[in-house]
């Protein structure tokens, strides 16, 4: 059982899947330092008896992003802890022991945007609209999403976001990559935990390769690359719950493709 002291998150656990909602709606979840860490500690506690995990916003946003008032009067060391920590957290999501879905609605922007990108799965209601104000705001990202960020929608795109303050609604941010799935507004949280429930049926390893080895294989070079694959492939092929799912398949038990 999850638990945390905090006010900044609400946890519910549904059977096998942790839904996360950020819970400052008056600050439309303007991320505060409380809030960054107390994610880090849900995700600090995931054990296996989670298949997968969901982050959404209460209210009528996803998230605002860093909360500005507490930016004031931080100096460059500071500073550079600060984003340090972010990225500690980002990477707790990203790499987390299960894959992570965002549900988006409402304003996805600046640390919001980076929270969601650190997830392997979003999920955007027709409201949702993205946004890196940090061009206009005289600063720069900070959580991570200058390396996440160009992975899934291009360097172009993100640079014309910050120097410009270019908003992309939901549509739009469905067909350049920044959500996988648009849904009609009030329907992110059951279409996510319909996907969720797939995952968690998902070989454990499979999700493993998909959310720790893939990005190290995207990150790597060629050769590398086709080496983790092939290791990564010689190993999920081996595992005894491979070994069923094929021999399932192969005497009819099994679902084909699409169904
Ligand atoms: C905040 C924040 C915040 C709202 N920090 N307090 N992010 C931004 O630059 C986005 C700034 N926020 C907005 O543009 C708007 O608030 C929204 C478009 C997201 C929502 O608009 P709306 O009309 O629904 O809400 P609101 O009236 O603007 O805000 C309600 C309250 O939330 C208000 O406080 P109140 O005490 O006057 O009621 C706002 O001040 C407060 N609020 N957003 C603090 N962000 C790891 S580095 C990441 C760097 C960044 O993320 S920079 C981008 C910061």
């Amino acid at each position: 059982m999850i638990s945390i002291e905090t006010s900044t998150l609400s946890i519910e656990q549904q059977e096998n899947l942790l839904i996360i909602s950020l819970n400052r709606p008056e600050k439309r979840n303007a991320c505060n330092d409380e809030l960054i860490l107390s994610l880090e500690k849900v995700f600090d506690q995931l054990t296996s008896g989670i298949k997968c995990v969901l982050i959404k916003g209460n209210g009528k946003h996803f998230s605002a992003g860093l909360d500005l008032s507490e930016l004031k009067e931080r100096d460059i060391v500071q500073g550079l802890h600060h984003s340090q920590m972010w990225h500690r957290v980002m990477d707790k999501i990203q790499f987390a022991a299960c894959p992570v879905i965002a549900v988006l609605h409402g304003a996805v922007v600046g640390g919001g945007l980076e929270i969601a990108a650190a997830c392997h799965i979003r999920v955007a209601e027709k409201s949702t609209f993205y946004a890196l104000p940090e061009g206009q705001r005289g600063i720069f990202v900070g959580g991570g999403a200058s390396v996440r960020l160009p992975k899934l929608i291009g360097i172009a795109r993100m640079t014309d976001m910050m120097l410009t303050g270019r908003v992309y609604h939901a549509e739009e941010g469905e067909r350049i990559g920044l959500a996988q799935y648009l849904v009609e507004e009030g329907q992110g949280l059951s279409h996510a935990l319909e996907l969720a429930k797939k995952i968690a049926l998902n070989a454990g390893l499979t999700n493993y390769a998909l959310t720790h080895v893939l990005p190290k294989i995207v990150d790597a070079s060629h050769q590398e690359g086709l080496m983790l694959e092939s290791l990564m492939a010689a190993m999920a092929q081996d595992a005894p719950e491979a070994k069923q799912r094929l021999k399932d398949f192969l005497e009819g038990k099994a679902k084909k493709v699409g169904e």
